[in-house]
């Protein structure tokens, strides 16, 4: 066990099992106190490495982060405090391991409930090697204007109400973490404050006892006075009243055991910590205030008389000029996280994302407004899940159900097609399903499948400027542009395209106009007179068809009909569809164990055209 400081304003930790809150406020702290390096050195994650983003006042820094303790301490030399974060299951193991460094000289364990046995190894190994263990079961403890452990004294306002940004006169041990953030305001109140406070923690074997810290305290020569909150069970205060009647403690000591109403219950009781029973007459409240008062410390007769009784020591050694408060100026403003100011009202942010289609952030999410479990409960289909979300209204049957059938009907066209292509070539060299995916994806375009925008344009316009099949075809063919939704390498007159026949009939039956796509067929029929292929294909089907859709069914102004056509929207319904064709092909090649592609020689032309 040190005999003197634990800590100093350049003391650096390592902190295992990464806790982004504590972490952090060990680096606000720093900030407050005017410290130039973080106390944090690094930060072990088990398995993992790289670094964390935290802020030093306004600054960002990248805390290092590392995957062994062996491996922090050997990029940290001079950190010489372990925070162990573990739970209690992990806590031993990892504490063993820390004091096996050479390089680690204190250990913080904030676990609660860590077996007897290993905490009793760990103080063995600890003791014969003069390293110091703070806890189990502890919050930690706190060198005032130095370094402090995790979550120790709380928020920033307390550590600045405590005024623990600066050093005072008075060391100060507990068992209780929680009353340590008590006594840290009487501290503030009425002495100059806290010089060093540590909470030994409410386990039966504390790494470090209120007595080892006393001893300390007694030889670091800034702390003049010292406080003690002991608590019933166990006789770690005896050890304390040992060394006052052997006179080794010089400083004065004000004492209070808590506990006292322990004697008011008829059975023995077992309060917050494991430590906390009242045992046999002498691990009593009462007993142990008795024995510290005998053997020299100031013992108050009650908790509420705890803080006349430092404020009365305290006084007594500033007329002895023992202690010269000093004046302070106010610490820095450690800057709010922007999240806790908006949080508040504090501040506003303009947004950097607009959406409108969805929303996760209550109970349920929901698409235009329509909670998932309407979606399931009132039976919609893909077709109202997509007018939800691409049109922000629910359509009627008529209409989501022809959405469905071309998302059905485009699914897949066979191997042969650009697409699939793409995607059997690209599986078959191996990548995974997202990059074959897209491979296929991308020659969707105004070639293949990518049509379908561009054909509602253009019908649209020739319809509304109430052009002749011929005189637009011709004029199309003027401007050397090819019809959009016209022409198919294998589909002709005399083999027509079922998926095309399909939603004509469909939409002949069900949609109240089909006049774009009465219209389209009249081009259709012209340009059959030139060539065989030239049918209406699928994309131009549904490029008109989609159209009657949209003015049939009275829900979209004539501006967003306008726009629908202009952004785009009607290739989704090709890409959703051949997506859902292409992810097939890419598990069909991987099933099938497909070698990787090479186009034949014999099938390139090779020339010097
Ligand atoms: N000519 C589709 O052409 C194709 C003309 C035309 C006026 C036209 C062509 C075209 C517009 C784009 C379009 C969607 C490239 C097609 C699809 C999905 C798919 C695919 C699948 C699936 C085919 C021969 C002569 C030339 C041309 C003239 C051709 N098209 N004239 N308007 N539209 N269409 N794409 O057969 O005088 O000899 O010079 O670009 O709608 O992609 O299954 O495969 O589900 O996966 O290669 O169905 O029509 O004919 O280029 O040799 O032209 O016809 O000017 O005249 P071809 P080409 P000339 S559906």
């Amino acid at each position: 066990m040190s005999t003197g400081q634990l800590f100093s304003r350049t003391t650096q930790a390592l902190f295992y099992n990464y806790k982004q809150s504590p972490v952090q406020r060990m680096l606000d702290f720093d900030f407050l106190c005017g410290r130039e390096t973080p106390s944090v050195a690094g930060v072990i994650n088990p398995g993992s490495e790289g670094f964390h983003k935290l802020f030093f006042g306004q600054e960002e820094i990248a805390v290092p982060v590392h995957g062994t303790i062996a491996a922090a301490c050997k990029a940290h030399p001079t950190a010489d405090v372990f925070i162990n974060f573990a739970s209690f299951r992990s806590a031993f193991a990892s504490s063993m391991e820390a004091l096996l460094q050479p390089t680690i000289r204190v250990i913080a364990i904030i676990a609660e409930g860590v077996p007897e046995g290993d905490a009793k190894k760990l103080i063995s190994y600890a003791r014969a090697n003069n390293k110091v263990v703070i806890g189990p079961a502890t919050v930690g403890g706190i060198q005032a204007g130095a370094f402090k452990i995790g979550d120790t004294a709380g928020t920033l306002d307390n550590i600045v109400h405590c005024k623990l940004f600066r050093p005072g006169s008075v060391g100060f041990v507990s068992k209780s973490g929680g009353m340590s953030n008590e006594l840290y305001n009487v501290l503030a109140r009425v002495t100059d404050g806290l010089y060093e406070g540590i909470a030994i923690g409410g386990d039966a074997y504390p790494g470090s006892t209120l007595s080892d810290h006393v001893l300390r305290y007694n030889n670091i020569p800034q702390i003049k006075m010292i406080v003690v909150l002991g608590e019933l069970g166990g006789r770690d205060e005896y050890s304390l009243v040992e060394a006052l009647q052997q006179g080794k403690v010089k400083k004065p000591v004000v004492a209070w055991v808590s506990g006292t109403c322990a004697s008011l219950f008829k059975s023995e009781v077992q309060f917050g910590h494991a430590g906390a029973k009242s045992g046999g007459e002498m691990e009593s409240a009462q007993a142990k205030n008795k024995a510290l008062q005998l053997a020299g410390a100031v013992v108050p007769t009650s908790f509420e008389s705890f803080e006349q009784a430092i404020k009365e020591t305290y006084d007594a050694l500033v007329k002895e000029k023992v202690i010269v408060p000093l004046e302070y100026s106010q610490p820095p403003a450690v800057p709010e996280d922007l999240n806790v100011a908006i949080k508040n009202g504090r501040v506003r942010a303009p947004t950097h994302i607009v959406s409108t289609i969805c929303d996760d952030r209550g109970e349920e999410p929901t698409y235009a407004g329509v909670p998932m479990s309407t979606i399931i409960e009132k039976d919609y289909g893909l077709g109202d899940v997509i007018s939800l979300l691409w049109f922000k209204r629910s359509l009627p049957r008529y209409c989501t159900k022809f959405i469905e059938m071309c998302i059905m009907l485009c699914a897949d066209h066979g191997p042969c097609v650009s697409g699939a292509h793409n995607t059997i070539v690209t599986s078959r060299a191996g990548k995974d399903l997202v990059s074959c995916l897209v491979s296929g994806l991308l020659t969707i375009g105004p070639r293949f499948g990518g049509a379908i925008d561009d054909a509602a344009r253009y019908f649209k316009e020739a319809y509304e400027k109430g052009l002749a099949p011929d005189a637009f075809v011709e004029s199309m063919k003027k401007r050397g542009i090819r019809v959009p939704g016209i022409g198919h390498r294998i589909k002709s007159r005399d083999n027509r395209d079922k998926r095309v026949e399909l939603l004509q009939k469909y939409a002949r039956t069900h949609f109240p106009s089909v006049r774009y796509m009465e219209y389209a067929v009249t081009v259709e029929n012209y340009t059959l007179s030139k060539a065989a292929n030239l049918v209406l294909n699928v994309d131009g089907c549904i490029g008109s068809l989609f159209l009657d859709l949209l003015v049939s069914c009275n829900m979209f102004s004539q501006q967003e009909i306008d726009e629908i056509i202009e952004i785009g929207y009607l290739n989704g319904l090709f890409v959703l569809a051949r997506s859902i064709g292409l992810i097939g092909h890419t598990f069909d090649q991987k099933r099938l164990k497909q070698p990787l592609y090479r186009h034949p020689w014999e099938d390139v032309l090779y020339t010097k055209y």
